[in-house]
């Protein structure tokens, strides 16, 4: 996070820069919308994205898979904006969506890790991630540096729109500046993450549920839990329980919430009471010192207090980490998950 904000948030001044997309910064201003396009965990990361935007720079945002994307014929004009989010660069179904994106007249935007890929040759402009290479096949740290991105990508087009002021920039960007510590604090619950692992290990299923931004953090703690341990799992908005997802729990289920105390926390507590009274087992991801969710879930794991907008990029962790403990018990290669290609290219 540190290598992606450096030399581009200014908190005492209340400024983003993001030499990249620079020369773009007249059109931000007036563009209608923006298509966010990629593929698994980057997609997940495009959906933070959205929050983020359409929260801060007030721009209506679609976050498109690009696998189905690139096979439909969308409405797409020299108005839109796509951003195209990849940890490889080489992403067959990403590239794709792009190169029929910019027939169609949308600049592109694109975030992605590795310099010299092919992704960044197509797009008109971009910001680079600076994460680093990833070692394993399944992304992590490339899903923070992306979310950070996309972070400042939304400060900035809320900056050249001027739909933020610049007391609120300087708040958020302060804050941002102090996520790196706090995502420190959130590692040191490891060892309780690795007894809750323990306990669930053996599961055949499991739900990840939150709201907001938490949603998308719980869709990528599923897809963690998917593509190293092999466990079948569900990340759904913890809203939509009712609607189908409900009838799936009882005492062999856990459902892992993000429960921290943000806008929807009421509202999260009443799914955990929904989960209590048919028996599922529920492990939280709370805010430090919470109280009310301790006194239902049979795990809680805490993390520091932070704005929503910050939340997937300190919740995510001990998902990962829950993830990571799992497939090492169940004898899972974490860094070559069959089936699984770093970049999939076809
Ligand atoms: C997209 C992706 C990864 C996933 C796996 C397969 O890659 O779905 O999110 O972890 O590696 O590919 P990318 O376009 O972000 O490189």
């Amino acid at each position: 996070i540190k290598d992606c904000m450096r030399g581009r948030i200014y908190p005492e001044e209340g400024k983003v820069q993001l030499g990249g997309i620079k020369e773009f910064a007249e059109k931000l201003k007036n563009i209608d919308r923006i298509i966010i396009v990629a593929c698994g965990t980057s997609w997940h990361a495009g959906l933070v994205g959205e929050y983020l935007i359409e929260e801060y720079a007030r721009i209506p945002v679609e976050v498109e898979y690009a696998s189905e994307f690139r096979y439909r014929n969308p409405i797409i004009t020299e108005k839109d904006v796509v951003i195209a989010i990849s940890q490889s660069g080489e992403t067959a179904d990403t590239m794709a969506a792009i190169e029929m994106a910019k027939e169609r007249g949308a600049t592109i935007f694109g975030i992605c890790n590795v310099a010299g890929a092919s992704i960044p040759r197509l797009t008109h402009a971009g910001v680079y991630t600076h994460a680093g290479p990833e070692i394993g096949v399944a992304s992590t740290k490339a899903f923070t540096a992306q979310v950070t991105v996309l972070t400042l990508m939304a400060f900035y087009m809320a900056q050249q729109k001027g739909t933020i002021t610049t007391s609120k920039l300087i708040e958020l960007l302060t804050e941002l500046d102090n996520i790196p510590d706090k995502i420190q604090i959130a590692l040191e619950s490891n060892d309780l993450i690795k007894e809750v692992a323990e306990k669930i290990k053996d599961s055949t299923n499991c739900l990840f549920l939150g709201r907001g931004s938490g949603f998308p953090v719980a869709l990528e703690g599923a897809l963690k839990l998917k593509e190293i341990s092999y466990i079948h799992a569900e990340g759904y908005p913890a809203a939509e329980m009712k609607h189908g997802p409900i009838a799936l729990i009882d005492e062999e289920m856990p459902v892992v919430f993000i429960a921290t105390q943000n806008s929807s926390y009421e509202k999260v507590i009443s799914n955990i009471q929904e989960v209590k009274a048919r028996k599922g087992k529920v492990i939280a991801i709370v805010t430090q010192g919470d109280t009310e969710v301790k006194k239902m879930a049979d795990y809680c794991i805490e993390i520091p207090d932070a704005n929503e907008a910050f939340l997937p990029l300190i919740a995510t962790i001990p998902l990962q980490l829950l993830s990571y403990h799992i497939a090492v018990m169940r004898g899972c290669n974490v860094d070559q998950p069959r089936n699984l290609a770093k970049s999939v290219t076809v």
